[in-house]
């Protein structure tokens, strides 16, 4: 072939396997109760693999769970993965504000090895300091492209709320709303039951006035990932004994696991199904069709089906659910390119 025809060639295949263009990455926000139940912890796997595949940039992690626990095994993980600056803000007087219990991310950062130093390093040990979420938010959405940033919120919904009713300040003129506006493409909620009205769902029910105000006022598109689905779906406690034997000096998330109940367990992965749709869309879902979602005052909450509505919500086959299943237990069980080093 002639140098001029072997150009054309490779022009040609170019267009035809789209080798122009660059993968796009997206800009993700994780806001989680991480401590309360283990299913935040896979998630934040699913998320930290992500990013070093460079399909996504973790701009924060907000943090709705009062005490200091859950920022402090954020910033054990984000430095176990090799993320350690990946800023983290938390809440002050949230919905479970009160003395904090011996959750299992607590318990994670108290591990000590066998020299009696503590198991896991840490990054920014100054957990009284952290950035108050809400505020955090504003500082980082200010500095992004205009509709570019996809939430996933796994936990209540109190930062967000806040966010909402934040004046203009040092990071923007925009109120909350009006930047949210302005820079989220979408939220994806881990929240609700769409199966059965009995059943108030407990990223609902622990702040129910927050939840309601997410689904009926966030003024961006909501998909949420409801209870059914995480529950049709349970990573199994054989990998966590099994699959983690690499990690000959701790992995924060299977010691997490391992500390959460009594071992050996399955867990419903409600949050990670969240962060996969946050990222890869609903081709491993079924989804539903537009409309709008209500939040009852006992925490119920209710889809009403209008193509002019912005809210969706998912479901899985069982075919789905053994497909989403594995694909979990593939990623979350693969050592991290930090650890791999
Ligand atoms: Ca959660």
């Amino acid at each position: 072939m002639k140098a001029r025809n072997i150009i054309l060639a490779v022009i040609i295949a170019c267009f035809a396997s789209s080798c122009n263009k660059t993968p796009q990455v997206q800009l993700v926000i994780m806001e989680t109760d991480i401590g309360n139940d283990v299913d935040d912890a896979l998630a934040m796997d699913l998320l930290y693999k992500y990013q070093e595949e460079g399909r996504i940039n973790l701009l924060m992690v907000g943090v709705n769970k009062d005490g200091t626990g859950s920022a402090e095994y954020l910033d054990i993980l984000n430095t176990w993965y090799g993320y350690p600056d990946i800023p983290i803000g938390v809440v002050r007087n949230g919905a479970q504000a009160g003395p904090e219990n011996l959750h299992f991310a607590k318990k994670v950062t108290l591990m000590k090895n066998e020299a009696g130093e503590p198991l896991f390093a840490r990054s920014h040990p100054d957990y009284d300091n952290y950035m108050d979420a809400h505020i955090l938010y504003r500082k980082v959405l200010a500095q992004q492209p205009d509709h570019s940033v996809t939430i996933a919120s796994v936990g209540f919904s109190t930062n967000l709320v806040r966010l909402l009713n934040t004046p203009a300040d040092e990071y923007s003129k925009l109120t909350g709303k009006e930047l949210v506006a302005k820079k989220v493409k979408l939220l994806v909620t881990m929240a609700g039951n769409f199966e059965n009205p009995d059943m108030h769902e407990y990223n609902v029910a622990v702040d129910i006035p927050a939840a309601k105000t997410i689904f009926e006022q966030w003024p961006t598109p909501v998909v949420t990932s409801p209870w059914e689905v995480g529950n049709a779906i349970l990573y199994p406690g054989s990998s966590i004994e099994n699959d983690f034997n690499w990690a000959k000096e701790g992995h924060p998330v299977a010691e997490g696991y391992k500390a959460y109940m009594e071992m050996p367990y399955d867990r419903q992965t409600w949050d990670p199904t969240a962060v996969l749709y946050a990222v890869e869309g609903g081709d491993r879902f079924t989804v539903s069709p537009a409309g709008n979602i209500t939040v009852t005052d006992e925490g119920s909450t209710l889809f009403t089906p209008d193509e002019n509505g912005t809210r969706r919500y998912l479901s899985v086959t069982p075919e789905q659910a053994d497909s989403i299943k594995a694909y979990f237990i593939e990623r979350i069980t693969r050592i991290p390119v930090h650890q791999a080093k």
